[in-house]
């Protein structure tokens, strides 16, 4: 549990951002390049973590195109049609919230960790 350890110095805080932690959708971790699969207008994982300079690819397994954009930060995809993917490396640590702009709705979480 990486989060759990990075958040340890945050003193004052630390129990509460851990009781947040304990009530945030499942996360999934992974040391290597990671995909994240659009299906059912859906992102799973909703939420994942990686460190920084991870490739991060999304697959669109749905039969209909989607496009991401990030939520607070200027990044975005081309429309992804039926098992196209889309590739982002994310350098700098921070939380990169992103929709899909074709159904706002859509919507999941990069966690970028500085290791
Ligand atoms: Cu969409």
């Amino acid at each position: 549990m990486t989060i759990v350890r990075r958040m340890a110095g945050a003193l004052p805080g630390a129990a509460l951002a851990l009781a947040l932690l304990a009530a945030a959708p499942p996360q999934a971790r992974a040391a290597g390049p990671v995909e994240i699969r659009i299906d059912n207008f859906t992102f799973n994982p909703p939420v994942i973590t990686v460190p920084k300079g991870t490739a991060v690819t999304w697959l669109n397994a749905d039969d209909i195109p989607h496009k991401l954009a990030g939520s607070d930060r200027p990044w975005k995809s081309p429309v992804l049609d039926t098992d196209q993917r889309f590739s982002m490396t994310f350098a700098e640590p921070g939380t990169y919230p992103y929709f899909c702009s074709l159904h706002p709705h859509m919507t999941g979480t990069v966690v970028v960790t500085a290791e």
